[in-house]
C-alpha cells in the first residue's frame, strides 16, 4: 500500500484543538503540542507521521496478536460489509458470522463454557459480567449475593463497572468510584509486595486474603471473584505457583462464581488459548476482547458456563441487557478469520514452545544491568523492574512510580514502543514477532536503560 501523505503539523494542531484522547493529561498534551500521530503499520512495526519506524513491543494496546497488515482480515471485513454490514441481535435475530464465532469460541473455551454473549469492548464485557452474575444470583434464589471481589491494581476496564471492578486506585476518584459492592484484596505481586517471601507461601497469603474477605463480608453476600490470569495493565503481575488453584478452591468452598478476565491473556498470549487453561482452573465466566480480533475490529465476548445459562433459561425471564453492536457481523467475521489465522499458523504453540521461551531467555540478558531488579515473563508478556539499588526492590524516588515512564520515553526515542508502568516497563509484542525483532527489542531496552540512568539517578534528590 502506498503511504498517504498527511499534513502532520496540521493534524497535531487539530488534535489539540478538537480531540480528547483516552487516559491523557490534557494540560500536558498542550505543553507537548499534541499527540504522536501513528499513520500506518506492517508486521510488528508502526510508523509515525514524523517518519519514525517503531518496533511495536505492545502489539498496539496488548491486542494485535497476529501483527499488522493482514490482507485476509481486510478481505473478511470487506466481504461481510458487502453482504450484510449490520444487523442487531436484539429481537430474536442473529447473523451468520455471529453464530459461527460463538460456536468457535465455545470450542476453544471447552468444558461447560458453551455460551457466548457479545459486546464491543473489554469494559462492556465486564459490565455484562456484573449484570449477568447479579441477575443469575437474584433469580437463583440468592439475591443477597451481589459483591464482587477483585484485586488491587487489577484492570477490568474504564466504564463505571469496569473501573470499579478494577483496582487502579488512581482511576477511582474520577466519577466517584468504585460503585457499591466491589471489594479489593491483595494482588499476587511477589517482586513488589512479597520480595523476601517464599513464592508459594506468598501466593498462599494472597489467596488467604480472599477467603478472609469473603468471611468478613459474609459468604452469603459474595457473588463472584474476578481476576486476570496475569495482571496486564497492573504491570505484568505473574502470580506465584499454586495461587490460582487456591483461588479456585476458595471460590468452590463458598459457592462463589469465578470470573477470569482474558482480555489480555486470551488468544495465545500465555502460550495457551486462554490463561485459565495455562493455570489449570475452570472459570464460570470469561470476558475476552483485544486478541479476539487482534484489534482489527472492536469486539468482545463473555464466555458463560452452561450451569449459569440453564438457570437463566429456566428462571431468568428477559435478560434486558445488550448493545447495538453486540455480535456485530463485520467484527465477528474479522474475529473468525483472525482465529483461523492463529490456528493455521500455530501461533499459540509457537508462543508456548518457541518464541515464548526465546523471549524469556532474551530478557535474562538484562538481568545483570545495574538498574534491573527483575525480569519476568510468561509466553509473550513480560516486564523489567527498575530499581535504584541492585539486589533490592528499592525505587528511585523512594516511592513507586517515576522510573517506568522515563525509560519508556527513552525506548520510544530509540525505536521501541513499550508501556511504562510505575517503576517497570512491560512488553507484549505480536505473537508473530521474530527472534531478530526480540533481539532488537532487548538491545534497545539495554541501551535505553543506560541513556536514562542520569535522569533516573537525578530523581533521587
Ligand atoms: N480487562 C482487561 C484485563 C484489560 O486489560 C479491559 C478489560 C478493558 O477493555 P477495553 O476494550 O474496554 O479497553 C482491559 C483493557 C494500559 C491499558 O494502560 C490496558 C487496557 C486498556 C487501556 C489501557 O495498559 N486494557
Amino acid at each position: 500500500m502506498v503511504a498517504r501523505n498527511y499534513n502532520i503539523p496540521e493534524l497535531r494542531r487539530l488534535d489539540l484543538e478538537h480531540h480528547l484522547p483516552a487516559q491523557a493529561n490534557y494540560g500536558e498534551l498542550v505543553t507537548l503540542g499534541g499527540s504522536r500521530i501513528i499513520t500506518r503499520a506492517d508486521g510488528c512495526t508502526i510508523h509515525d507521521g514524523d517518519g519514525n519506524a517503531i518496533l511495536d513491543g505492545m502489539a498496539g494496546l496488548w491486542c494485535v496478536n497476529v501483527g499488522y497488515g493482514r490482507e485476509e482480515l481486510v478481505q473478511a471485513a470487506t466481504d461481510q460489509m458487502r453482504e450484510l454490514p449490520f444487523y442487531n441481535t436484539f429481537f430474536k435475530t442473529a447473523t451468520p458470522p455471529t453464530v459461527m464465532l460463538a460456536t468457535k469460541l465455545a470450542e476453544k473455551l471447552g468444558g461447560d463454557l458453551q455460551h457466548v454473549f457479545f459486546n464491543s469492548s473489554g469494559s462492556e464485557a465486564n459490565d455484562t459480567v456484573m449484570r449477568m452474575v447479579r441477575h443469575y444470583w437474584n433469580v437463583h434464589g440468592q439475591p443477597k449475593r451481589t459483591i464482587f471481589i477483585s484485586r488491587w491494581n487489577a484492570y477490568h476496564g474504564s466504564t463505571m463497572a469496569g473501573a470499579s471492578l478494577g483496582g487502579m486506585k488512581h482511576m477511582h476518584p474520577i466519577g466517584g468510584l468504585p460503585i457499591p459492592g466491589v471489594e479489593h484484596v491483595a494482588q499476587p505481586y511477589k517482586f513488589g509486595e512479597g520480595f523476601n517471601e517464599d513464592e508459594e507461601a506468598f501466593g498462599a497469603r494472597c489467596a488467604q486474603e480472599i477467603e478472609d474477605r469473603i468471611l468478613k463480608v459474609g459468604p452469603e453476600n459474595v457473588a463472584a471473584f474476578i481476576g486476570e490470569p496475569v495482571q496486564g495493565a497492573g504491570g505484568v503481575i505473574i502470580p506465584p505457583k499454586g495461587y490460582w488453584k487456591r483461588v479456585e478452591a476458595i471460590c468452590k468452598k463458598y459457592g462463589i462464581l469465578l470470573v477470569i478476565d482474558e482480555v489480555i491473556c486470551g488468544f495465545g498470549r500465555l502460550g495457551s488459548w486462554f490463561g485459565f487453561q495455562h493455570f489449570g482452573v475452570t472459570p464460570d465466566l470469561v470476558p475476552m476482547a483485544k486478541g479476539l480480533s487482534s484489534g482489527y475490529m472492536p469486539i468482545s465476548a463473555v464466555g458463560v458456563s452452561h450451569k449459569i445459562v440453564e438457570v437463566l433459561r429456566e428462571k431468568g425471564g428477559d435478560f434486558v441487557h445488550g448493545y447495538t453492536y453486540s455480535g456485530h457481523p463485520v467484527a465477528a467475521a474479522v474475529a473468525l478469520k483472525n482465529l483461523e489465522i492463529i490456528e493455521r499458523e500455530g501461533l499459540v504453540d509457537r508462543v508456548k514452545t518457541d518464541i515464548g521461551p526465546y523471549y524469556a531467555e532474551a530478557l535474562k540478558r538484562l538481568d545483570d544491568d545495574p538498574l534491573v531488579g527483575e525480569t519476568r515473563s510468561l509466553g509473550l508478556i513480560g516486564a523489567v523492574e527498575i530499581v535504584s539499588k541492585k539486589g533490592t526492590n528499592e525505587r528511585f524516588t523512594g516511592v513507586e512510580g517515576k522510573a517506568g515512564p522515563i525509560v519508556r520515553d527513552t525506548c520510544i526515542r530509540n525505536g521501541l514502543m513499550v508501556r511504562g508502568i510505575r517503576d517497570s516497563i512491560v512488553m507484549c509484542p505480536p505473537l508473530t514477532i521474530s527472534r531478530a525483532e526480540i533481539d532488537r527489542m532487548i538491545d534497545i531496552i539495554a541501551r535505553s536503560l543506560r541513556e536514562a540512568e542520569p535522569a533516573l539517578r537525578a530523581l533521587k534528590s
